[in-house]
């Protein structure tokens, strides 16, 4: 006897989701195609501390900027903004995601700016590329994007000697409405986590905020990747979780500059690595999405420096 199961039937497992969205088959995954070779940053462009030997010199900085690094990082985060703008310009079906890496690494040097991924602990491209289930640092590569697909596109640029970093996450032609929900909700959750963002207040509060729209939505939230303290140094160590944890005690101040960058799920939030080492996937295959902003703390609350103008 054979037994059919369908995409949209309850999986057999028991969780009460789609089948298609839990215990998928492994056909319908995201696999990893083909890398392209490396791509040459001219030497007029000034580099990053890793960018020969992959390994940062400096790994931590002082968690409060002063103004002159506060202004640097405004226009970092601008141009940041400015670069996912134009890469996500380039997303249509049949578009595969080292034509975005392409795309993206232009539009770095046409600013002046290092695309700030490239050989960062050796990680060989210059944006990242996470599609459906990969939950973040998908590598680009041969795959086309295809109708129906969801893309989260990364961009951190350097210049004048700090990053700016932002994503957010796109539909590929059409896409269910489960996968919009998906999005919408994240989008949310990025801003809920920003109106958290308090001087006097303890960064676990960001993280309070974001899980409770994603709970009330039926939704997960990422553990094992976090938002993160930013600045001459790309992960400076200050930790954002972007669900509640009482042991993120640091408290904001003024002048405090970090990432907030919540990925959500439609099932499990349980995380599992690609051979690659650098491609995390939700373990039951369900589709995620992210979006991410770079802010300094004020006397109010956020000043965000990768808005995109209106
Ligand atoms: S590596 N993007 N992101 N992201 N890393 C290449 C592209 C990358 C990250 C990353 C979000 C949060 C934290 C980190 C991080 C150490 C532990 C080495 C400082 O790598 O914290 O890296
Ligand atoms: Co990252
Ligand atoms: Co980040």
């Amino acid at each position: 006897m054979t037994t059919v199961v369908r995409a949209n039937d309850l999986c057999w497992c028991g969780s009460g989701r789609k089948y298609k969205r839990c215990h998928k088959d492994s056909a319908e995954r995201v696999r990893p195609g083909q890398q392209s070779p490396t791509r040459p940053v001219p030497p007029a462009i000034a580099r990053p501390d890793y960018a020969e030997s992959g390994r940062p010199v400096l790994t931590s900085e002082p968690l409060v900027k002063d103004a002159a690094t506060i202004e640097a990082m405004r226009r970092a985060g601008r141009l940041a903004a400015e670069v996912l703008a134009v890469t996500a310009a380039a997303i249509a079906p049949g578009v595969t995601t080292d034509q975005l890496d392409r795309v993206c690494h232009r539009a770095c040097l046409d600013r002046g700016a290092y695309p700030s991924p490239l050989n960062y602990h050796g990680y060989p491209k210059s944006v990242c590329t996470s599609v459906n289930e990969v939950i973040c640092h998908g590598i680009p590569d041969s795959r086309p994007l295809r109708d129906g697909d969801i893309v989260n596109i990364d961009v951190t640029v350097f210049i004048d000697g700090v990053h700016g970093d932002t994503n957010a996450t796109y539909p590929v032609g059409l896409i269910d409405p489960d996968s919009a929900r998906l999005i919408t909700v994240t989008a949310e959750c990025l801003e809920l986590g920003i109106q958290a963002v308090r001087p006097g207040r303890p960064v676990s509060d960001i993280g309070r905020a974001i899980q409770a729209r994603a709970e009330a939505e039926g939704f997960g939230v990422v553990r094992n990747f976090v938002g993160h303290g930013i600045g001459r140094v790309f992960h400076n160590g200050l930790a954002i979780p972007h669900y509640y944890d009482p042991s993120a005690t640091t408290i904001m101040e003024p002048g405090m500059t970090f990432t907030i960058e919540p990925m959500i799920t439609m099932g499990s939030w349980q995380a599992s690595m690609w051979p690659d080492g650098w491609t995390a996937v939700t373990a039951d295959g369900g589709r995620t999405a992210q979006f991410e902003h770079m802010m300094v703390v004020t006397d109010q609350g956020a000043d965000v420096l990768t808005r995109p103008p209106v």
